[in-house]
């Protein structure tokens, strides 16, 4: 062969390449994505993330939806993927319960559901490949271990919690009762949903600092940051001290609480990744391939507190 044939073969070979690889093409495994919405920054990071991810891989042809907080726009979104035909159903469950139909409707479909983030409760097995995403019982007891090590052991905790029967709010709870059931001088005196978001988070602290019990609240522990930073302004608000008067521990890790643990108005967060976009995609190409995936896959999680945040921290900090 001379060498301009060669050029030319090589030319049209890279050309095959970039064409079976380019967005679209039939050769692309077709993943649907149903998102539970956009309600705190750690959502925000995630959806950044699969999006960021899916673009990165050639082979990924992704149908990205938002369920704006509510399972049904979910479910029905899930039951158009399998309409659809795609090769690989991935959600983050809003709540755990009443996935279980549409779960055995992708069974059906002989579609593979890969549970991403958040975790649902199921009768029976294989309706799923695998969960990915964070412990979150660890978490809970994570936030109790730090409140019984910085506070001590007397402490009257106000709580804000997750969105009601999601898989982080109930894990998160049950973690934190876990560790303080041993030690009876802290205790839950307040409990309510802040549904994960700022403005909820900010609304429910007002009404707990207007409650018979405002004064002895000493120990805010919020299910995420961004209720946390809505509860910040709300006992600003009522002329208190966050981050003193009111000591404050929640969990995620997002930017603007490393800042307000900076500036000393919150004091520590336990950390959970958002950044999976990566594993999600390493596990669908490996069901693609098929090839068998572990049934869980985990995040990898610290504890940050005044201790090991500092200005760097905070700027290379990417959500
Ligand atoms: O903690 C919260 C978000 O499911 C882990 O959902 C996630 C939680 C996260 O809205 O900020």
């Amino acid at each position: 062969m001379n060498k301009f044939a060669t050029v030319i073969m090589a030319a049209a070979a890279a050309t095959l390449l970039v064409t079976a690889c380019s967005k679209g093409d039939s050769s692309q495994i077709k993943v649907g994505f149903a998102q539970v919405g956009a309600e705190s920054d750690w959502r925000k990071a995630n959806t950044e993330s699969i999006k960021g991810e899916a673009d990165k891989r050639s082979n990924i042809d992704l149908t990205f939806s938002d369920a704006q907080q509510k399972q049904e726009n979910q479910i029905s979104a899930i039951r158009t993927f399998i309409t659809k035909g795609v090769d690989v159903i991935s959600f983050s469950p809003i709540v755990k319960t009443g996935f279980e139909d549409v779960l055995k409707e992708a069974k059906e479909a002989g579609i593979p559901v890969v549970l991403f983030d958040r975790g649902v409760e199921v009768s029976e097995p294989g309706l799923y490949k695998c969960l990915i995403g964070s412990d979150f019982v660890e978490e809970g007891r994570r936030a109790a271990r730090w409140v019984i090590e910085n506070v001590g052991e007397n402490a009257n905790v106000a709580e804000l919690v997750g969105t009601p029967g999601s898989d982080p709010a109930v894990e998160r709870k049950k973690g934190f009762e876990e560790i303080i059931k041993d030690h009876p001088g802290i205790k839950i005196i307040k409990s309510q949903t802040g549904d994960f978001t700022r403005a909820k988070g900010k609304e429910v602290m007002e009404s707990f600092l207007k409650s018979p019990e405002a004064d002895q609240i000493n120990v805010l522990f919020a299910h995420n940051d961004d209720m946390a930073l809505g509860a910040i302004q709300a006992i600003e608000e009522a002329g208190k001290k966050p981050g003193k008067d009111i000591i404050i521990v929640s969990i995620d890790g997002v930017k603007s609480i490393f800042e307000a643990i900076l500036a000393g108005k919150a004091n520590c967060t336990v950390e959970c990744n958002p950044i999976i976009g990566a594993q999600l995609f390493d596990v669908v190409e490996k069901i693609h391939a098929g090839e068998t995936v572990p049934e869980r896959v985990y995040s990898v999680e610290s504890v940050y507190d005044s201790k090991n945040i500092t200005q760097e921290v905070v700027d290379s900090r990417k959500y």
